[in-house]
C-alpha cells in the first residue's frame, strides 16, 4: 500500500487469516457467447416483475430523451442455495460506490437509474441510514416534539435539497434486486431499454456481482436438511457467464460502458484490469482493491497508461468522497464519447 495512503478502517470482515487460499492468477473467464446467452435466459426465469420495472424504465427513458443518462448498478448480488431460500451466499459490498457516485452524477445533471441490492445504501438517504449513521442520532426532542438536532441542521438541509431536487425534476429511478439471476435479467432489460438514448447513456456497473452461482437444474427445491451424525455439505457451483461483452456488443452497443474490477491482492489489480479490457472491449475499467478502495483506484483504458486518483491524507482527513474526484473524470470520458460518436448517430 502507497505510505500516504491511510491505513483503512476496521472491518466487519476477516483480512485473510488463510493466505493465498485461492489461487486468483486465474486468467478471466471466456467472454459468454449468443449460446451461452440463450442458454442462461432461456433456463433461468425472468423475476416476476420485471415487464411492470421495464415499463417504468421505459418511461423514465422517453422523459429524458434529451438528457444524458446513466445506469449505475450497485451493492451485492446473492446467490440462493434453495429455490425457496433459506439459506444463500452473499459478499461484502455495502454500495457505498454506487450510491455516492449517483450522488455526485445527479448533481451533473445526469438522470439516473439506480439498479441496486434491496436495502443497500441509496443516494441521499445513505447519509442518514444504516448502523453506522442512525438517523435517531440526528434527532432530539424539544417541547414534546422531534426536531434535528442544531448542528446537524445545515448538513441535513443540504442533503435534503439536493433529494427533493432530484425526486422533484423527476431524476432518479431505484430499481431493486437481491439475487444475481434478478440482476442479470434486469440488466439486460434496461440495456436494451437504454438504447434510444445512444451514446447519451452511460453503464457504470459497480454492483459486486457474483462469479459463481447454482443453476435451476442443480438447486433444490426446499430447504437442505441437516442428516444426524453432522454431515458435510458439498455444493458444486457453476461459473455465471461473463455477459459483458455481449452487454458492449448487443444490448447496449452505441452507449459508453465502465466496468469496475476489484482484487484484494495489489499485485495482480492492473493486469486483471488490462485483461477484462482486452476481453470485452469496453471504454474504461475502474480498477479497486478491496483494502484500499475508499482512497484510490485505478483507470485502465484502452492504449493509454493508468490513471491511479487517490486521496491525500488531509482530503481523507476532511471526509472528502473519492467519489467526487472520480465523477468528474468520468464525466470527462463520457462527454468525449458523446462527441466522438456524433458522426455515426
Ligand atoms: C467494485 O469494484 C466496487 O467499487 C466495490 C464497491 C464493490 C468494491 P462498496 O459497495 O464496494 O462501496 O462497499 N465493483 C465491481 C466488483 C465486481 O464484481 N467486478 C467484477 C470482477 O471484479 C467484474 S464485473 O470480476
Amino acid at each position: 500500500m502507497d505510505s500516504h495512503i491511510p491505513a483503512p478502517p476496521t472491518r466487519r470482515l476477516s483480512t485473510g487469516a488463510l493466505k493465498n487460499a485461492i489461487d486468483r492468477s486465474t486468467p478471466l473467464l471466456p467472454p459468454a457467447l449468443e449460446i451461452d446467452e440463450h442458454n442462461y435466459f432461456d433456463n433461468n426465469e425472468p423475476p416476476e416483475y420485471l415487464e411492470s420495472m421495464a415499463k417504468t424504465a421505459e418511461e423514465f427513458v422517453r422523459f429524458h430523451s434529451k438528457n444524458r443518462i446513466v445506469l449505475v448498478t450497485s451493492g451485492g448480488t446473492t446467490v440462493p442455495l434453495e429455490n425457496q431460500t433459506v439459506r444463500f451466499i452473499d459478499n461484502f459490498s455495502a454500495g457505498t460506490r454506487g450510491a455516492t457516485s449517483a450522488e455526485y452524477l445527479l448533481e451533473n445533471g445526469y438522470a439516473v437509474i439506480f439498479l441496486h441490492r434491496q436495502f443497500s445504501l441509496l443516494p441521499y438517504s445513505r447519509h442518514y441510514s444504516h448502523s453506522t449513521n442512525c438517523f435517531l442520532d440526528f434527532m432530539e426532542e424539544r417541547d414534546g416534539k422531534v426536531v434535528v438536532d442544531p448542528q446537524y441542521q445545515l448538513e441535513m438541509l443540504s442533503v435534503l435539497r439536493k433529494y427533493q431536487h432530484a425526486k422533484s425534476q423527476n431524476l432518479l429511478l431505484l430499481l431493486p434486486f437481491t439475487t444475481i439471476n434478478q440482476y442479470l435479467h434486469t440488466l439486460r432489460a434496461l440495456s436494451e431499454i437504454l438504447q434510444p438514448a445512444r451514446s447519451r447513456a452511460l453503464f457504470y456497473l459497480a454492483a459486486a456481482v457474483s462469479d459463481f452461482f447454482v443453476p435451476p437444474s442443480k438447486i433444490p427445491e426446499h430447504k437442505i436438511q441437516s442428516k444426524a451424525g453432522g454431515s458435510k455439505l458439498t455444493m458444486i457451483l457453476d461459473p455465471v457467464p461473463k455477459f459483458l461483452n455481449r452487454l458492449v456488443d448487443h444490448w447496449a452497443p452505441s452507449a459508453m460502458i465502465i466496468s469496475f474490477k476489484l482484487e484484494t491482492d495489489s499485485e495482480i489489480l492492473l493486469s486483471k484490469a488490462r485483461q477484462a479490457l482486452d476481453r470485452y472491449s469496453h471504454q474504461l475499467v475502474i480498477g479497486n482493491l478491496l483494502q484500499t478502495r475508499k482512497y484510490e483506484v485505478v483507470f485502465v483504458e484502452p492504449d493509454l497508461p493508468e490513471v491511479w486518483i487517490r486521496l491525500s491524507n488531509k482530503e481523507n482527513a476532511d471526509s472528502i468522497e473519492i467519489e467526487s474526484k472520480i465523477i468528474p473524470a468520468v464525466i470527462e470520458r463520457h462527454t468525449a464519447w458523446i462527441e466522438k460518436s456524433k458522426d455515426t448517430e
